[in-house]
């Protein structure tokens, strides 16, 4: 006998994501797997269910795409990623050029770059004392290192906050928010595209390794400005924004930063601990390929799981003590970068920006604190602050 458990909680509404977790253990309490009236979808927010959808990916598809919207029943925003919209055997061919082009040998050549960034940016807030830590200190970091590794041009690199809102926007459900921001999707879109060919990219770089994997034939000339693309579409705000969180959660923890401070080699811990406690990334789509009864429910062929990657994070029955910030904790089994065939391509790097970032941090400041009220961005696919006053010395 299958069930199906059914709740009107809407995971992308406003009051919902300004505090997601009390709501993430109301869904967690309903049962492993969870039809959304509002959406016609399920969710699953246990740890278990989590990892079994994420590493199912004969069933449990990318190519229905990667937000609310069903690309077997809609017709996509933009040409889809060739990576995390595409299934085997065209990801496996994807994702192998981008496992290679950002291989640990060369993620570890990019340290001392962004050491330098990292070091230069928080030289300056310290001659400032009091800021916005987002706009002022955290967004230039992978706004400037990133695109730097990829090899885009400097010029108005503010364009890629205006896409990845895009992107992300369109993870969630329609708003006026988003509407407007879409009327700019024709421009952007083919200003992004523009860049990732390989004539504009610096001949040195992630983008130009891409582009070399088409000399060989491995993928074509137009699949490579896909996933130089697909990096750039990826690897910016979700930094941004993991990095702001991981501030964020050291200022409110502030026995946490003083650990931290007094041993800047805890900086790749705390970072790791902050990704598993306040993710960035929240929530990933699914879409099944066939029907299949999963945790005790009858899913048809074509529907959409939302997949809380946020909710499993703070799983009582995966964490120890989850609602507690402990840079300390010996962290195995992170789920903030997604798990499975589509697992963060580039986490690696994203490791190396926060060990970085917060270690330079930790070196330089002796104090830190709040000096007023952070924000939210209300962007629903992808979780960070748009505020987050400080002071420091
Ligand atoms: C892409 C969920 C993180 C992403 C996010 C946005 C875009 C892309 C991938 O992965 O274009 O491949």
């Amino acid at each position: 006998m299958t069930s199906r458990v059914t709740s009107d909680l809407d995971p992308f509404s406003p009051e919902f994501r300004a505090d997601p977790y009390p709501r993430y253990a109301e869904l967690r309490a309903l049962g492993p797997i969870v039809w959304l009236d509002r959406y016609g979808i399920w969710v699953v927010s246990h740890y278990e269910q989590v990892r079994a959808v994420l590493t199912d990916w004969e069933i449990f598809s990318n190519a229905g795409g990667g937000g609310l919207a069903n690309y077997f029943t809609t017709p996509p925003w933009r040409p889809p990623s060739i990576i995390l919209e595409a299934d085997p055997p065209l990801h496996t061919r994807t994702r192998a050029v981008l496992m290679r082009v950002v291989s640990a040998m060369a993620v570890r050549g990019m340290r001392h770059g962004f050491q330098q960034v990292a070091d230069s940016l928080i030289d300056r807030a310290l001659v400032r004392g009091t800021l916005d830590a987002i706009p002022d200190l955290v967004q230039p970091f992978p706004l400037t290192v990133f695109p730097d590794a990829v090899g885009l041009a400097k010029d108005v690199r503010e364009n890629l906050l205006t896409y990845g809102a895009m992107v992300f926007g369109a993870f969630g459900p329609s708003t006026p928010w988003h509407e407007e921001l879409m009327l700019q999707a024709p421009a952007v879109g083919d200003w992004i595209l523009a860049h990732c060919a390989r004539d504009a990219l610096t001949p040195v770089g992630l983008g130009a390794s891409i582009h070399a994997a088409a000399d060989t034939g491995e993928i074509t000339a137009e699949e490579a400005t896909l996933l130089v693309r697909s990096l750039l579409s990826a690897g910016v705000d979700t930094t941004i924004d993991s990095i702001g969180l991981a501030l964020r959660c050291l200022i409110d923890h502030p026995d946490q930063w003083r650990l931290l401070r007094d041993d800047p080699s805890l900086a790749r811990a705390a970072f790791e601990e902050a990704t598993r406690y306040d993710s960035s990334s929240q929530s990933l789509f699914r879409t099944t390929l066939r029907a299949v009864e999963f945790a005790g429910s009858d899913i048809g062929k074509h529907e959409k799981v939302l997949v809380l990657v946020g909710s499993a994070g703070r799983d009582p029955a995966r964490w120890d003590d989850p609602d507690r910030f402990d840079i300390r904790r010996k962290l195995t089994g992170q789920i903030g970068y997604g798990a499975g065939i589509h697992g963060c391509v580039a986490q690696m790097m994203a490791r190396l920006e926060g060990e970085v970032f917060f270690q330079s941090l930790a070196t330089k400041v002796k104090t830190l604190d709040s000096a007023g009220p952070s924000a939210l961005r209300l962007n629903p696919g992808l979780r960070g602050l748009t505020q987050l006053p400080i002071a420091m010395n």
